[in-house]
């Protein structure tokens, strides 16, 4: 009790909702790295603002940041490995699904603290489509949006993209995100203390930047001289990429220095804004569109029932009287039905005090993690 009072009263809230941050990305790009260096900036600020987590990744071993909510404390990976008898990627996925049927409860907690906290942070599964392509995922998002304002980091591993055709894929992944979810996007080129993120830039600014570095890798003209048909189909597509640019921030940050995150917040108040004046408007014209379309289906549906049900009825009774007088309701038949008791959702935020993460620079990962994750492509 104490503790949530103590965090909320320090965090300056006038009256604005928090924000919440999607974290998402490909495997090893550094989510749960950048989810623990925000928990970390946002102590440091004056009044700290102890942000919200949950932890979405039930495969996770390790996490350096202690989380709110943790997807593993409500189901357990192995267990749903071993009784569904699937593999890794299955058991995640529906290790999520089974936290997603609970899911409005998280909603529930987090909606409890919306007037002492700045920001939510969710955490995802390590691998990217098991968020993005699932209808938990989706759920999730539609949820979450729709109860406060939203936006998606997209972390991307800025080492790792500085092949054109790479950092074309990966923009591309972005983009069918950006228009999956219709969002506020903002694009974090990570790891800028291995690799800066200024070519990113570079190539988003001007694409015939772009071009002439696709045109200079090789692979990019035949044996004759010719430009090859994969160097023709990335020009075209950087075409529509450079309209996707136009719709998203981006930033560069180094999740292990802290570099940028003054940069990345100052993203997330722009995109607080781009929600209220064109997600949540957006939002509520499809609610309204559904509430109409469903009154008037349910209207339509009741009349004909009724008239098909109370036909029946007539004539039933009609056939057999003695069975209508002992056809009745029995309050005693009544079963109490609690199927929900099985599976909870932990909040762990009373069990320690404000102000306390775990610091990457002196926790290491764990040796005996030996994560392995298959890299795409
Ligand atoms: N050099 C450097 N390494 C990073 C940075 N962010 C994350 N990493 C490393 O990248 C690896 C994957 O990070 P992790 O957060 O587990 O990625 P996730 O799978 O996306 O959650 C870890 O070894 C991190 O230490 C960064 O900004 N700079
Ligand atoms: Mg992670």
């Amino acid at each position: 009790m104490a503790s949530a009072d103590a965090s909320g009263s320090a965090s300056m809230k006038d009256g604005k909702k928090p924000v919440t941050i999607i974290t998402i990305g490909m495997a090893g790009a550094g989510k749960s790295t950048f989810v623990q260096r925000m928990n970390s900036y946002l102590h440091s600020q004056q009044p700290p603002s102890p942000p919200y987590i949950v932890n979405l990744d039930p495969a996770v071993t390790y996490v350096p940041y202690e989380p709110n909510i943790d997807i593993r404390d409500t189901v357990n990976y192995q267990e749903v490995m071993k009784q569904y008898n699937l593999g890794p990627n299955g058991g995640i996925l529906t290790a999520l699904n089974l936290f997603t049927t609970k899911f409005d409860q998280v909603l529930s907690l987090i909606e409890q603290r919306a007037d002492s906290v700045d920001y939510v942070i969710l955490d995802t599964p390590g691998q990217i489509e098991i968020f993005t392509w699932s209808a938990s995922g989706a759920i999730i998002t539609d949820a979450v949006a729709s109860s406060l304002p939203t936006v998606v980091a997209y972390i991307i591993d800025t080492p790792r993209t500085t092949a054109p055709a790479t950092f074309m894929s990966n923009m591309l992944y972005a983009c069918s995100i950006l228009y999956k979810t219709k969002l506020p996007f903002i694009l974090v080129f990570n790891k800028t203390d291995v690799q800066p993120h200024d070519f990113a830039v570079e190539w988003m600014n001007d694409f015939e930047e772009f071009q002439s570095a696709l045109a200079s890798h090789s692979g990019a003209r035949d044996a004759e001289g010719e430009p090859t048909y994969m160097n023709s189909l990335m020009n075209s597509m950087s075409l529509v990429l450079d309209e996707f640019y136009k719709n998203l921030k981006a930033v560069g940050v180094s999740s292990v220095t802290g570099d940028g995150f003054k940069e990345f917040f100052e993203a997330v108040e722009a995109s607080r804004e781009e929600y209220e004046n064109d997600y949540l408007p957006e939002l509520q014209r499809a609610r309204e569109r559904r509430e109409k379309t469903l009154s008037q289906a349910k209207e339509k549906a009741k009349a004909d029932s009724m008239t098909r049900v109370m036909k029946d009825l007539a004539i039933d009774r009609e056939r057999n009287p003695a069975g209508a007088l002992a056809d009745r309701w029995d309050p005693e038949e009544e079963e109490e039905e609690d199927d929900d008791a099985d599976i909870d959702i932990i909040d762990r935020s009373e069990e320690r005090g404000p102000g306390e993460y775990i610091d990457v620079t002196r926790a290491r990962r764990h040796e005996s993690e030996n994560i392995n994750w298959p890299r795409p492509g």
